[in-house]
């Protein structure tokens, strides 16, 4: 494989300075933003390592938790602000908010707040496009208390029974909301609910090269007609489950928990290796940082910018 590990690296950057920009605009005297926000701090590895190994043309669907995911399948990070401003350029014309974010161009289809809904809906894409005999393949990601819906066991039974060119990616950050999973399911290891369905990768989701490698088994195993892979990856989120908080205060996590976890930051963990083998140097780091920062401004100024969907535009777009 080529080492791209400072493309990773730009890719899960960006995102975390995405997110910590939405973070400290969010609360703001003026709240542009009328959304619920469930930010992706933390979990940065999965979404480009699995990302990284995708074409413009293959398709992600994506949960509550979706900006990484938009963004790293490459969805126009101007016209994701605008959505989260609630404003008429916004990718879904400021209609739907950060849960509801598509970018067709680049393959971004859907976001859904229903856990677990994307993951039907996912599932039967791929099995168009298996009847459409094209070789594009699908990508779902959900969460671990997705994992848990009956309509994932359904899918998943459904997409190896056809041998669809899916792939289910599921993020077990530990958490459904704030309950742990000792708390919610007498058999914790998620992979083994799904090993005698269909072939199951686990692995370091804080690891951006080990995630990338699994992914590209299993995406080439869709692409090439052999059927669906299950990819687990263990990670954890930074942030609370919603808004910007970071659930310390002794509601759900211990500051311990957290900072153990952040110790082990995808980001920083990839940054310093970079740096003892040569491959990066601070300036070069600094210099990607202002890059990032600046395309931020822009889109933060571009969202500010734009008019809100005009009253009369209210019901447009609305298919349910
Ligand atoms: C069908 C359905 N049930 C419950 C909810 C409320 N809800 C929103 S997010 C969430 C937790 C999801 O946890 P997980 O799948 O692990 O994703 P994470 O938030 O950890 O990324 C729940 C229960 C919902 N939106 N949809
Ligand atoms: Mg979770």
């Amino acid at each position: 494989m080529k080492d791209e590990r400072l493309k990773l690296y730009q890719a899960m950057k960006r995102i975390r300075m995405v997110e910590t920009a939405i973070a400290d605009n969010y609360n703001n005297e003026v709240r542009e933003m009328h959304t619920p926000i469930h930010l992706y701090d933390g979990q940065e590895a999965v979404a480009v390592g699995v990302c990284s190994e995708l074409n413009r043309e293959d398709t992600v669907f994506s949960n509550h938790r979706c900006h990484g995911h938009y963004l790293a399948k490459g969805g126009d990070l101007n016209r994701m602000m605008a959505e989260l401003h609630n404003r008429e350029t916004g990718c879904c014309k400021g209609h739907g908010g950060s849960m509801h974010l598509m970018d067709k161009k680049h393959g971004v289809a859907l976001t859904s707040a229903i856990v677990a809904g994307n993951v039907s809906i996912g599932t039967g894409y791929a099995l168009a496009e298996k009847m459409k005999k094209s070789n594009h393949v699908s990508v779902i990601f959900f969460g671990d208390g997705a994992s848990e819906e009956g309509s994932v066991y359904e899918s998943i039974c459904f997409a190896e029974l056809k041998k669809l060119p899916v792939v289910f990616v599921c993020e077990n950050n530990l958490y459904s909301i704030s309950t742990p999973m000792d708390r919610r399911e007498p058999n914790q290891d998620i992979s083994s609910k799904f090993e005698t369905i269909l072939p199951v990768h686990k692995v370091d989701g804080n690891d951006v090269i080990a995630v990338r490698e699994a992914a590209g088994i299993a995406i080439e195993a869709a692409r090439s007609g052999k059927g669906p892979s299950f990819l687990e990856c263990m990670t954890y989120r930074f942030r609370d489950h919603h808004n910007v908080g970071n659930g310390v205060d002794g509601r759900f996590r211990t500051t311990e928990e957290l900072q153990d976890w952040e110790n082990n930051c995808p980001i920083e963990k990839l940054k310093k290796e970079m740096l003892l083998e040569g491959i990066v140097n601070e300036k070069k780091l600094y210099d990607i940082e202002q890059k990032i920062k600046q395309e931020i401004e822009e889109a933060f100024l571009y969202a500010r910018s734009s008019s809100c969907p005009a009253s009369s535009e209210l019901f447009d777009g609305l298919w349910g």
